[in-house]
Order: structure tokens, then sequence, then C-alpha cells
């Protein structure tokens, strides 16, 4: 997916390698950017910068909703987006759906600062594939968030039509999806195709960025989908006990990362 290019991370240590049924799951210890995790190879995330993606992912459309309660989370199995979801008060259940148990078990071992996410009461694990878990879990959810890998692999369907016309039918009324959107430089054709997607089935669409030093060329997107709340901004107060713990996520920078460079803005059409 990055022709022609690479990212090299020093390695101290190899702290875990193991194929499982879907994947390789390394986790190393890096030089200077913490324990970091990849999948076949692919770099899912590092200590140093992990907090950007994970608090953006969730917070974007946690805090474009009204009233979120009830939340479905799709891959990720480090825990980092339940880490997230879980400062909201609001929250009364949050179903995680991953499809590989070995991700889960290596995380809670080697990366704590994410797993901490399955410590949360509200969170109830479901090792399934998230497209058939969606298709018994209809008009449930009020945010759907999905943590994919990239479109190889396990994560292939993820980024198909039947996918998201299940999440579209996993929401209750007024709900959001966030889907793990690349990067506007490197992936052209697979973010039109998913803004394409998500703009054919939800009445509102937007397209967030996000800075992440360690993923292909230093950024990702967020591909949003509503039934209802505009997505470019909070619909409420962001609370203080909230804030004091974030390192990425303000308001301002909620609305500041709906705002893409020209070329970006020109491929994907206005919102
Ligand atoms: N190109 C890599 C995209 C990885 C997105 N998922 C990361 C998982 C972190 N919870």
């Amino acid at each position: 997916m990055w022709p022609g290019m690479a990212l090299s991370i020093e390695i101290e240590e190899v702290l875990f390698s193991h194929k499982s049924k879907y994947q390789q799951i390394d986790i190393f210890q890096t030089k200077t950017s913490g324990k970091m995790l990849a999948l076949d190879g692919i770099i899912q995330l590092t200590e140093a910068d992990e907090f950007a993606y994970h608090e953006m992912l969730v917070h974007t459309p946690m805090f474009a909703h009204p009233n979120p309660q009830n939340i479905l989370v799709i891959g990720g199995g480090d825990g980092g987006v339940l880490r997230e979801a879980a400062r909201h008060d609001a929250v009364k259940k949050i179903d995680f759906c991953e499809i590989d148990e070995e991700v889960i078990k290596a995380a809670k071992k080697y990366l704590p600062f994410t797993a901490c996410g399955f410590d949360d009461p509200r969170v109830k694990i479901h090792i399934a594939d998230g497209n058939e878990f969606l298709t018994q879990h209809q008009a449930v959810y009020d945010v759907i968030i999905v943590d994919s890998t990239d479109p190889i692999g396990p994560g292939i369907t993820l980024f198909e039509k039947p996918f998201y016309k299940n999440l579209k039918k996993g929401l209750r009324t007024n709900g959001l999806i966030a889907t793990q959107g690349e990067s506007i430089f490197l992936h052209k054709e697979c973010i039109m195709n998913l803004v394409r997607m998500t703009r054919e089935l939800f009445p509102v669409q937007e397209y967030a960025n996000i800075l992440v030093p360690t993923y292909p060329g230093g950024h990702i997107g967020i591909c949003l989908g509503s039934l209802g709340p505009e997505i470019k901004e909070p619909s409420r107060q962001i609370p203080k006990k909230i804030l004091e713990q974030l390192k990425y996520y303000t308001p301002e920078v909620h609305k500041a990362s709906f705002v893409l460079p020209g070329f970006a803005e020109k491929m994907l059409g206005s919102g």
C-alpha cells in the first residue's frame, strides 16, 4: 500500500512474535517510540503517538453525538479505542468485537497503556467477525467505531459496501459511525471509495485528518457518517474532567481536523 516508500524505526528488542490463525503479531521495544505493535508487518501503534489516533477516532464521533450510551467497537484488539470510549460517563455499554483473540492476549501482556481499556466493566468482549456480528445486532448502537487494519488480510471486508450497509443497520436514530480512513496522500482510491459508500448511505458524511508520525505519510484519516447530528463540531460542552486527561483532542482540534488541504478537499468534494 506504500509503493516506493518506507519508514524505519530502530528496534531494541522483540518482545513477542507469533503467527495467529489470522495474522502475524509482533510487539517490539523501540529505541525512541516506546513499545510498538505490528500486524502482518504493518505498524498499528507505538506508545509514543497512539494517543493521537485513539483520541480522535473516539472523541470526534462521541462528542458529535448528543448522548452516546450504546457503543460498538469493531477491531483494535490493543484496547486503545476502549480506553478512550470508557472516559464518557454517558456510556452504558461498550460491545467490543475483535476477530483475533491472540491480539487481545498479547496486548494485555505487553501493552498495558492501551489494554487498560479492557478493565472497564461496561466493556463486553465478542470474539467474532465484525460483519457477521452486525447482522445479529441491528438498530442497537449510538456510535460504532471501526479500528481496522488496512484493506489487506483479515481487515479487507471492513472496507466493502456490505459492511457499510450493516454499519448503518446497526445504528439507532441519530447514530454515527467512524472508521479508519487511511492516508489522503497515499490511498486516494481507497478513500474516495470509503467516502462514496458513506455518502450513499448516510445523510451526513465527513472526513477528518489526524497527525500520527508513525503511520505512513505521518498521518491518517477518519471517515465519518451520521444519521442526524452534524459531525464537524462537538454537539456539547467537553467535560473538564475528560479534557484534562487528553493529549490531542480538544474542541478546536475537532473542528480543525475537518479542514483538509486543497487537493484532498477537491478530491473528496465538499462534505
Ligand atoms: N496503516 C495502519 C492503520 C492501522 C489502524 N489501526 C490501528 C490499530 C490501533 N488500535
